[in-house]
C-alpha cells in the first residue's frame, strides 16, 4: 500500500498561533496521519517569477509539500479562470460569468506546474486525490508527464447540466480532462446527473452498467468511474465545540443582548451564490406580511468578507449594506435593531455558539454543492431546545436533510410564511424534525465521506498496463 497524497489549491500547513482549522481540514488530516501522508498545494505565496522549488515540512504525522505562483500566473489562474470563470459557471450564473483566454492559459500552466512539482514526490503505490474546481485539469496534466497512479477527484461546487457548461468555450476540454481520473465525485445525485448529462451531450459518452464512463487520454483507452460521494462535518466534534462556546462571554454577551426577542441566525462567506440579499428581502417580507413578530424577533447575519479581488464580490457588499440599512430604517425602534449585520468573520467556536443560541438557522444559497452551515447549524443545537433549519431547496444539503423546512429562496414570500412558521413551531415537532437530521449527521460525516471516497478510488480497477508497471 502506498501513501495517500491530497492535493488543494490551498494547504492547511499548520501555522503556530493560528486557530485549529475547519471540519474539512481536519478529515482529510485524519486520513491523511492514518497512512502517512503527503498534502501538496499552494504555499499561499506569490512571487514575481514562479518557482518550481517545493517547500517541505511535517508536521503531526504529516508531510505538507507547497509551491509558489508567480503573480502574474496566480491572477489569471484563480481570481480569472478559477472564480471568474468556472466559479459562476458551475453555480449556474452565465450572466457573472467572464471569460479570457489569458486567464484560461494561467489556469492551464499553474495545474501544469502542480503536476511537474507534485510528480517527482510520488512513489508508483501511491493514490492521489486532487480537490475541487481550480484543478480539473491536474490529471490530465500528469498523466501527460506519464504517472500511472490512481489519481480520483472530488468536485465540491454543483456540476451543472451540458446547457449550462457549453457556454464555456473550452467545455469539450474540461470534460475530456476529467478522464484521467479514475474516480470523478460529486457531492449529490443532482450534481451526478449534470456530469452524466454533459458527458452524454458534450462528448458523446454514456456510463457503462456500474457507472463508468470510457474515453481515451494521452493516447490510450481509460475508465473514470462516476459517483456521488455527499460531504459531511465532524457532527459530535461540533456539537461539543458548541455546547462549550454556548457558554463562552461572546454568546453570552448575544444571548442577553435579545431579550426575550428569538434570534435568527445565517452564517457565510460574502459569495453571490449563498442568496444573502434574496435572504434580507425574505426577513423584510416576515416583517412587512407577519407584524407580530415585530420587535420580537432578530436575525443577525455574519458575512465573512472574500475575493474582494472580483468585481462582483464588490459589488454583493455595496448591496448588502443597502438591503441591511433599508431594512433597519424601515422596521427599528429605538430600542430594537432587526438586522445585525456583521461584514467579517468571527471565531469558528463563537460561531457555533451563535448557532446554539439561535432558534432559526436561515441557509438560503441559490445553488450550494453541499453547505457545511446547514450541517453545522443542526449540529449545534440543545437537544431539549432544537432550533428549526430553514434550507435552500438549491443546496447540496437539501437532498438528505428532510427535516428543514425547504424554500425557494427567490420566492420573498415563501421564505417570510416558512420564517413565521419556524418561529411558532412547537417544541415537540422542532424536536421531531431535529433529531431525524441529526441521526443523518452522524452517519455521515467528514470521516466516513474521506473512507468512502478513497476505498472506491482504491477498488477501481486500473488498466492491466497500469497494474503491471505498479
Ligand atoms: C464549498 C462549497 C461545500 C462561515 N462564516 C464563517 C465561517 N464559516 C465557515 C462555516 C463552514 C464554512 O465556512 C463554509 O462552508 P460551506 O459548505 O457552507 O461553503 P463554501 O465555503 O462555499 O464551501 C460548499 C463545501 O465546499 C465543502 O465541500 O459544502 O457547497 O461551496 O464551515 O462554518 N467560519 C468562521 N468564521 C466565519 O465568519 N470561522
Amino acid at each position: 500500500m502506498g501513501r495517500v497524497v491530497v492535493v488543494s489549491n490551498r494547504v492547511a500547513v499548520p501555522r503556530r498561533g493560528e486557530p485549529a482549522a475547519g471540519g474539512l481540514a481536519v478529515a482529510l488530516k485524519d486520513v491523511l496521519k492514518a497512512g502517512g501522508g503527503l498534502w501538496f498545494g499552494w504555499s499561499g505565496e506569490t512571487r514575481r517569477e514562479s518557482s518550481p522549488a517545493v517547500k517541505q515540512v511535517r508536521s503531526g504525522g504529516i508531510d505538507y509539500a507547497t509551491i509558489d505562483l508567480s503573480e502574474q500566473d496566480h491572477k489569471g489562474f484563480y481570481a480569472g479562470y478559477s472564480n471568474a470563470t468556472l466559479w459562476p459557471l458551475f453555480h449556474f450564473r452565465l450572466g457573472l460569468m467572464e471569460f479570457d483566454r489569458k486567464d484560461a492559459a494561467a489556469y492551464r500552466k499553474v495545474n501544469r506546474e502542480f503536476a511537474q512539482a507534485l510528480l517527482p514526490l510520488l512513489g508508483p503505490q501511491d493514490t492521489v486525490w486532487i480537490h475541487d474546481y481550480q484543478l480539473i485539469p491536474m490529471a490530465a496534466e500528469l498523466r501527460a508527464l506519464g504517472a500511472k497512479q490512481r489519481i480520483g477527484f472530488f468536485l465540491h461546487i454543483p456540476f451543472p447540466p451540458f446547457a449550462v457548461l457549453s457556454a464555456l468555450p473550452d467545455a469539450e476540454q474540461l470534460l475530456r480532462d476529467l478522464l484521467a481520473y479514475d474516480l470523478v465525485g460529486v457531492q449529490t445525485k443532482r450534481d451526478l446527473g449534470g456530469l452524466l448529462n454533459c458527458f452524454a451531450e458534450g462528448l458523446g459518452l454514456f456510463p457503462d452498467a456500474t457507472g463508468g464512463v470510457r474515453g481515451e487520454v494521452a493516447g490510450r483507452q481509460r475508465r473514470t468511474q462516476l459517483s456521488a460521494h455527499p460531504i459531511g462535518i465532524d457532527t459530535r466534534g461540533f456539537a461539543t465545540i458548541a455546547r462549550k462556546a454556548s457558554y463562552a462571554p461572546e454568546a453570552q454577551r448575544l444571548i442577553s443582548s435579545m431579550g426575550d426577542r428569538a434570534l435568527i441566525v445565517g452564517a457565510e462567506r460574502l459569495d453571490y451564490t449563498k442568496g444573502l440579499p434574496q435572504r434580507m428581502r425574505g426577513f423584510g417580507a416576515l416583517l412587512a406580511n407577519f407584524p407580530e413578530h415585530l420587535n420580537k424577533v432578530t436575525y443577525l447575519q455574519v458575512a465573512a468578507r472574500s475575493r474582494n479581488e472580483v468585481a462582483s464580490y464588490r459589488d454583493l457588499k455595496r448591496e448588502l449594506d443597502a438591503l441591511a440599512g433599508r431594512i433597519n430604517g424601515d422596521y427599528a425602534e429605538f430600542d430594537w435593531t432587526p438586522v445585525r449585520y456583521v461584514a467579517r468573520a468571527v471565531a469558528r467556536d463563537t460561531l457555533a455558539g451563535f448557532y446554539r443560541a439561535a432558534r432559526v438557522g436561515l441557509v438560503t444559497p441559490l445553488r450550494d454543492g453541499m453547505n457545511l452551515v446547514a450541517k453545522e447549524y443542526v449540529a449545534a443545537q440543545d437537544p431539549e431546545d432544537p432550533g428549526v433549519l430553514i434550507l435552500s431547496q438549491f443546496a447540496g444539503a437539501a437532498e438528505a436533510m428532510d427535516g428543514a423546512l425547504l424554500v425557494n429562496p427567490l420566492d420573498a414570500q415563501a421564505m417570510a410564511e416558512q420564517l413565521d412558521r419556524a418561529l411558532k413551531m412547537p417544541l415537540a415537532e422542532r424536536k421531531e424534525r431535529w433529531e431525524g437530521m441529526m441521526r443523518g449527521l452522524e452517519d455521515q460525516t467528514a470521516m466516513r465521506w474521506a473512507e468512502n471516497f478513497l476505498t472506491e478510488l482504491e477498488e477501481v480497477p486500473l488498466p492491466d498496463q497500469d497494474l503491471a508497471w505498479a
